[in-house]
């Protein structure tokens, strides 16, 4: 009987503890569980953003987009973006009203080095904004590409504790997909730029100049324009002479005195070869583009390009159209300067023929 006491005692002993050890595993097992889910929902944010991110890096106002992508997934208060620009930290992004942006002297610190940083306290740190609110919580996190400080994020929230290591974990792997996302809208610049210009004369392509007409079709509707066909006068003969490196030389003159000539709206292109084709906007009267054209064509001809210690010259030849005086079409303005160009190769070159003068 005592026996069965005895071991009905050991057996309970046995059972509470072993009932304590399950619980407090259980225990274990959901604060493990609730750490997990929070890790997946960090995670699944972090793919949203990157996604949201990787959609926009062609835009050309990004770093805004990111901005609010900050302030949305994160739901601080304020948030600022700065990018390193010629050596400087510029903001290029913030809500703050009219980008009065207030640092603090550690805030200053810590983002000209590029440093990670997080600060709570009880008492306001500073006043942000028009409404002067009380900031009791920043955080801020360097843009890095590679190792390299390419920019930084603040981060302001009015409660106290707002910020936490959890958030900051988040921020710096936004930072990350922040800082591939600029690399690839960069290169998506350049490569577009690439796309868009001559190799040799780095003015835009034939293919260039007609997307960017294409796509300002509904202006031609409204406004006066003017094409202007330019081929340079015997420039065969300039290679044969000279050799095809010359050529190219006096292709560059002749393409960059045609840039300067021109206003900031005009689309200069190579149309091929040595031939130019010229879109001119918003301009007064036909005469003015007449003159316009007329002073690069006497610039061409007084232009000395060096060659074995001797000066070399050479002239070029216009055709210009009017819209609507002669067409309503690209194709027929096209046509119609191609026809004066050719007429003034005819009338012996080192001429400028607008179809305001010489109608066809
Ligand atoms: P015209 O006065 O009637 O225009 O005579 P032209 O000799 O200028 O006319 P043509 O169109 O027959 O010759 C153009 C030459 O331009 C032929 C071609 O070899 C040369 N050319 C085309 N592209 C380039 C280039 O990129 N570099 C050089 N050096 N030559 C080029
Ligand atoms: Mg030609
Ligand atoms: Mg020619």
């Amino acid at each position: 009987m005592q026996d069965y006491e005895k071991l009905y005692k050991s057996l309970k002993i046995e059972y509470e503890t072993y009932q304590k050890f399950s619980e407090q595993h259980i225990q274990e097992l959901n604060e493990k569980n609730v750490r997990l889910e929070k890790s997946i929902d960090s995670l699944s944010n972090i793919i949203e953003v990157s996604k949201y991110i990787n959609t926009f890096f062609s835009s050309d106002n990004l770093i805004s987009l990111i901005n609010d992508m900050i302030l949305g997934i994160l739901g601080v208060t304020y948030s600022t973006i700065f990018m390193i620009e010629n050596g400087e930290l510029i903001v290029k992004a913030s809500n703050i009203e009219n980008m009065n942006i207030n640092l603090t002297s550690k805030e200053f610190v810590h983002i000209n080095k590029g440093e990670e940083f997080l600060v709570n306290s009880r008492k306001p740190l500073k006043q942000t904004g028009e409404h002067k609110i009380d900031i009791h919580s920043i955080m801020g996190s360097p843009i890095k590409l590679r190792e390299k400080f390419i920019g930084y994020i603040v981060v302001e929230h009015n409660l106290y504790k707002f910020m936490n290591i959890e958030l900051k974990l988040f921020l710096r792997s936004i930072t990350n997909q922040i800082a591939i996302a600029i690399e690839n809208s960069l290169l998506y610049k350049e490569l577009e730029k690439i796309n868009q210009r001559d190799p040799l004369l780095g003015i835009y392509n034939r293919k260039y100049f007609f997307e960017f007409l294409e796509k300002n079709e509904n202006r031609k509707l409204n406004d006066k324009f003017a094409i202007v066909m330019i081929d340079i006068d015997d420039f065969k003969k300039v290679n044969d002479t000279y050799g095809h490196q010359f050529g190219d030389k006096i292709l560059i003159n002749t393409a960059n005195i045609v840039k300067y000539g021109i206003d900031k709206n005009d689309i200069f292109a190579r149309y091929g070869g040595e031939e130019f084709i010229l879109y001119i906007s918003d301009f007064t009267s036909e005469d003015n583009v007449y003159s316009k054209i007329e002073a690069i064509r006497r610039t061409i001809e007084g232009s000395k390009i060096n060659f074995n210690g001797r000066d070399e010259s050479i002239t070029a030849s216009f055709g210009i159209s009017f819209f609507p005086l002669n067409g309503t079409d690209l194709n027929e303005l096209i046509s119609k300067a191609d026809d004066l160009l050719y007429k003034a190769k005819k009338s012996g070159k080192n001429r400028v023929l607008s179809g305001n003068i010489f109608k066809i």
